[in-house]
């Protein structure tokens, strides 16, 4: 039997202009590891998700008799609703996930998030304290990510969109802590984060708005002390070359109806699940995900086709 070469490595990532981001998009992204994008929804599709979330959420409330002030979440969001697998691809978002992540990406995790009024226990919690409701913390597997000279590498990205009014404080609002995706995030002896409170953000946003952020940044809720539950989406994105949390595989009847980039982006490769390894499996096995072949990564004919939204200094 002949034993083929190894194959070459795949395609280097070209320098391209991008597709949506800004310079100053860019820069905050790399500096703070944040920026928003206020109108990312528009009130018709914020009334259509609520519409849906508040409708799981009231089935699965009585279902699993949730108390009044019970946080509840919904993980694989894509698999619940056409409605949320819509956003896997959202035509402006996309363009910001291809420019910072390029187009070897699928979605590691989506949840849709229901943070009903809190009761007074809320008070008084040092925000994202140890023994606080909603510690601070980055987002990782168990045993963590590897750090690099300590710090945790960017290894995927998320976007949050916000459907209800987080304005006012303490309505539920996520806080972020500026640049500490470019720490080692100490942590004292009693397990409590040394954060500068000059660089805690609160996502105090309206609806419709998102959040694009790496999720190295440490961050934590302020208590919703509002009169209206807080609902927002989450969709995390990293490399197809990484496992997802939240599947390993879709099920089919998610799959069916899913455009080629849909597909690429719930994980699965051009030529569906047979082929995993590569034309030669037993001598030499190449992964797709690793060495994807054109007709695996849809992404990249999307990416290429779409005209940049912004100009840029050289
Ligand atoms: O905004 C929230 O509810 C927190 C989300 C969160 O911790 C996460 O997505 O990792």
């Amino acid at each position: 039997m002949t034993v083929r070469a190894p194959t070459p490595h795949g395609p280097v990532a070209e320098p391209r202009p991008p597709l949506a981001l800004t310079d100053e998009q860019r820069h905050r992204f790399d500096e703070d590891g944040f920026f928003l994008v206020e109108d990312a929804l528009s009130p018709e599709e914020v009334a259509e998700l609520l519409g849906v979330v508040d409708d799981r959420y009231a089935r699965c409330k009585s279902e699993q008799d949730l108390g009044a002030h019970e946080a509840f979440q919904m993980r694989n969001a894509v698999a619940l609703d056409p409605i949320f697998l819509r956003l896997v691809d959202h035509p402006l978002m996309l363009r910001f996930v291809v420019d910072l992540m390029g187009v070897n990406v699928q979605l590691r995790t989506s949840h849709a998030d229901v943070r009903p009024p809190q009761s007074d226990d809320a008070k008084g919690h040092e925000l994202g304290a140890p023994d606080s409701f909603f510690p601070w913390h980055s987002d990782g597997p168990n045993f963590g990510w590897p750090r690099v000279g300590g710090v945790l590498p960017f290894m995927e990205m998320k976007i949050g969109y916000y459907l209800t009014d987080l304005t006012a404080p303490n309505s539920g609002e996520i806080c972020v802590v500026r640049g500490s995706h470019l720490s080692t995030q100490p942590t004292a002896a009693d397990g409590r984060r040394h954060i500068d409170p000059a660089n805690i953000v609160s996502v105090n946003v309206r609806p419709g708005t998102a959040l694009v952020w790496r999720t190295q940044l440490l961050h934590a809720l302020q208590p919703n002390l509002s009169t209206q539950a807080r609902r927002c989406l989450y969709y995390g994105y990293h490399p197809r070359w990484m496992r997802p949390s939240d599947f390993d595989h879709q099920s089919d009847s998610v799959l069916a109806p899913c455009t080629p980039v849909q597909r690429q982006l719930l994980g699965e490769l051009g030529s569906g699940r047979t082929s995993y390894d590569g034309d030669d499996p037993e001598i030499h096995p190449v992964s797709r995900y690793w060495r994807p072949q054109d007709e695996d990564i849809p992404l990249q004919a999307w990416a290429q086709s779409q005209a940049p939204l912004t100009t840029h200094t050289p």
